[in-house]
């Protein structure tokens, strides 16, 4: 064990682990009975597969052969070695145990625990050993916990038909509509021991703020002792340092700190991202030190608007007194397994979020309170963070033991994620009040909880008293008030669900919501994933592998009504594959330029959603294999800090421009109304003059807003600067006269990849190059560009192998919407 004067010791218990089937399991003949290496952290799926027994569950149908693993209890089992020192305790520490779990050291159970979301800290030193211990940690089924949960207290409506509202574990283990069922077990996070004397900082929980220009820190710890002495803890952070006794007999202190006129933290796009060291210690009467805490913190002011208006409820969030209008993606666990999720996968997303002028994570209900990988990088790359409390899409037991397990974890992850400035905002559910009111759960419920007390009276409890520096809204939608529908546009947060499951895109028009926490639309993943993921030959939208890979329900029939609704009738897969890509990427293009041209009355879209834990056709901008879709080129338009676009307005149509960059934007902007050969019609300039965080409407004149011929004219919107070119069509493409389309382009060899030129020689609608047909590892920089004729474009194309030039420049690798008959 490592030793540092008497400061708290830590052994790592990671090593020499092995994972058996328990006793009398029913499993596979080639699991019964063998014990395979274990990886701490990690599951028994991942070990499995690292024991080559089990088939890859992301390829194929493989999932549905493994759903036995869930119904299974596993046994861990490791022997480490221990010395006794002097410590007068030694303690083992669970960071995280997926999920009913039984822990036994040398044959003596230590302890029992049924909550994924909570650490756990055992008294373990009478039962230590010298020389070798063993420790065996028992995984009870999770379903068997659950279904006995569910007997025992009365069903509960729900989403899916799992258990997974009655056992406190990663709700989409159970299989989402974008996820598969793979129910996990195991040694999720870090365990170890922590050999320590005296005392211990049980918890350090900073409250920030700011109190005009100085930053103020509210630092509450938790020490547990086993000596009766008064302890001293000392903090320092930015050169402001404090001290406080905490005299025998006491658990508890508070120290406060005020730095002057420290460097704040601010969210990406609006100033830097400081973060300031904050180290505390807890020292013994002789002074020595008995443990340490440290972390970085940032300063920032926060305010969540909820004060009703002429409009109904905002929901606006400003830091540091700045309103940020919210460019925000979902976010769900980058993986079904957890434990897969390195610190670099998170940084790659996170970038591309970025890159895709994000700025706020919502992390989704069903999945987990994310890791300190996430909170950092969220951190460090201004990146604001909404975190739900984990419940989503079911109506929650509020018997014990879950209400005592809620109210542990609540607590406890409130505290640790207490240090990080990116997040701004808790929220008690995903859907669930909105459930109770719409999806016909009252009456199935027969007056059982359902998980109210926890949203709009435990959860604010715990939140008002453990970190009130910070907003908690009760659910995502929730409307501020009980007498208010959930999800009503006007007030509070809105999930728009109509499109997507019945109506057509065009109905985001229809919304003027005060902010909105979800809405969305599918395609597939792109092809390289597909042809990684499936074996299916020929692949086709209904072909097994494709079919096994769509979880949402209707949902290849809700693909096929958005494409009847806009784009030609697709002649084969291929078409059918780009035209789903593009009409998912129009959806949400449309949907968010829609909300911010009324950026006085919305302050924040969240598009659902930013990512996928496998291969699946979804919502998501970047597909399972970290690939990017179309949409994500179409977000990194819509919600670029200058946007133009041209939006319905009277029943004519208004050039609008919105600026969520901090400098005023002056620029001349021109309109031009042009046939599909390239014929000006009809011309104005108009003059923008758009300050800081803010929009400008400007009603275009009826020359240009009325078509001669609407399917063979269009509407072209430029300004000079940064802000790219709006289009406005005055037909679908199905019903435009579109010339089939030709252009001429060259390719170059360039650093790391190839340089593709096009030129169009008629117009050509949405132009978007997939070189990841051709080489798995290749990207492409711009995609979805529409040219007029005569007018030219660039693709740069990264890939580690060579691309064959007229592969590279014909279908159906470089293709546009006037390339389908
Ligand atoms: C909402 C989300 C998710 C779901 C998505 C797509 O209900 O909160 O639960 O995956 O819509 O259906």
């Amino acid at each position: 064990m490592q030793r540092c004067g008497d400061i708290v010791s830590r052994q790592a218990l990671y090593d020499g682990w092995t994972l058996r089937a328990a006793p009398g399991a029913q499993v596979p003949e080639e699991i019964a009975g063998r014990s395979v290496p274990a990886t701490v952290p990690g599951c028994v799926h991942t070990d499995l597969l690292d024991a080559g027994l089990i088939e890859d569950p992301y390829l194929d149908d493989n999932e549905r052969a493994l759903a036995w693993i869930g119904r299974t209890d596993w046994v861990y089992q490791t022997t480490f070695d221990h010395r006794a020192g002097d410590d007068e305790r030694v303690d083992l520490v669970c960071a995280g145990l997926d999920t009913v779990a039984t822990l036994t050291l040398n044959g003596v159970e230590v302890g029992r625990t049924a909550n994924m979301h909570r650490g756990y800290r055992f008294d373990v030193r009478p039962l230590l050993r010298d020389g070798n211990n063993d420790l065996v940690v028992t995984f009870e089924s999770a379903y068997r916990y659950a279904e006995a949960q569910q007997e025992r207290l009365g069903d509960r409506p729900n989403a899916y038909p799992e258990p997974f509202h009655f056992i406190r574990k990663m709700a989409c283990n159970f299989g989402w509509d974008w996820g598969p069922t793979l129910v996990t077990a195991g040694i999720w996070q870090e365990i170890g021991l922590h050999a320590w004397s005296t005392a211990r900082l049980a918890t350090v929980r900073p409250l920030v703020t700011m109190n005009g220009r100085d930053g103020r820190v509210e630092l509450h710890v938790e020490v547990e002792r086993v000596a009766d002495v008064p302890l001293t803890v000392r903090a320092i952070v930015a050169g402001a340092r404090a001290d406080v006794v905490v005299p025998a007999g006491q658990r508890t202190a508070v120290l406060t700190l005020t730095v002057r006129d420290p460097e704040l933290w601010w969210p990406r796009g609006y100033g830097d991202q400081v973060r300031h060291p904050i180290e505390v210690t807890l020292h013994a009467p002789d002074g020595v030190t008995l443990d340490s805490w440290s972390h970085r913190i940032g300063f920032r002011s926060l305010r969540l608007d909820t004060t009703p208006d002429e409009h109904g409820t905002p929901f606006s969030l400003s830091v540091n007194d700045v309103p940020v209008f919210v460019r925000g993606v979902n976010w769900i666990p980058d993986d079904a397994f957890p434990t897969r999720i390195t610190r670099d996968r998170l940084a790659e997303r996170f970038d591309q979020a970025i890159a895709a002028n994000v700025n706020l994570l919502r992390v989704w209900g069903g999945g987990r309170y994310e890791s300190v990988d996430f909170y950092d990088l969220a951190d460090e790359r201004g990146l604001l963070v909404q975190q739900d409390f984990l419940f989503a899409c079911a109506a929650y037991p509020e018997e014990e033991p879950f209400a005592s397990e809620v109210a542990a974890e609540a607590a406890e992850q409130v505290t640790r994620l207490a240090p990080y400035p990116s997040l701004v905002l808790w929220t008690g559910n995903n859907e669930n009040i909105w459930g109770w009111h719409d999806w016909d759960w009252q009456q199935a419920l027969a007056g059982r909880t359902w998980g109210r007390g926890y949203y709009l009276d435990l959860l604010p409890r715990i939140v008002g008293e453990l970190d009130p520096t910070r907003p908690y809204w009760p659910g995502s939608p929730w409307s501020g008030s009980e007498a208010i529908h959930p999800n009503d546009p006007a007030h509070g947060t809105t999930h728009i669900w109509d499109v997507w499951n019945t109506d057509d895109y065009t109905k985001y028009r229809e919304y003027v919501p005060r902010f909105v926490a979800e809405f969305g639309y599918q395609a597939p993943p792109a092809y390289a994933t597909l042809r990684r993921a499936l074996s299916d030959e020929p692949l086709a939208p209904d072909s097994p592998g494709m079919a096994h890979h769509q979880k949402a329900a209707g949902g290849d029939a809700k693909l096929q009504r958005g494409l009847d609704a806009h784009l030609p009738a697709p002649a084969d897969f291929d078409d059918w594959h780009y035209l789903t890509q593009l009409n998912q990427a129009r959806a949400i293009q449309l949907g968010v330029e829609h909300f911010r041209s009324h950026r006085d009355v919305c302050a924040g879209t969240i598009v659902w959603q930013l990512n996928d834990c496998w291969p699946v056709t979804s919502w998501s901008a970047v597909d399972g294999d970290g690939r990017r879709k179309p949409l994500w080129y179409a977000l990194r338009h819509a919600y670029a800090d200058r946007l133009l676009t041209v939006q319905p307005r009277d029943g004519g149509l208004a050039l609008v421009a919105v600026n969520d960059g901090g400098t005023p934007w002056r620029a001349s902007a021109s309109v031009t109304r042009v046939t599909v050969t390239g014929e000006p019609r009809a011309k104005t300039t108009v003059h923008l003059d758009v300050p800081a965080y803010s929009s400008v409407t400007l009603a275009l004149p009826a020359d240009l807003a009325r078509p001669d011929e609407g399917c063979r004219e269009l509407l072209v919107a430029e300004a000079g600067g940064t802000a790219e070119r709006a289009l406005w069509f005055f037909a679908e493409d199905r019903e435009m006269d579109w010339p089939a389309a030709a252009w001429d382009a060259t390719v170059e060899p360039v650093d790391g990849g190839r340089r593709v030129r096009v030129t169009a020689r008629t117009v050509l609608r949405d132009l978007t190059l997939f070189p990841d047909r051709l080489d798995a590892s290749a990207t492409v920089d711009t995609a979805l560009v529409t040219l007029l004729p005569g007018e030219s474009t660039t693709f740069t194309v990264q890939a580690d192998g060579l691309l064959e030039p007229a592969a590279l420049t014909a279908r159906p690798v470089l293709r546009c919407v006037n390339d389908i008959a």
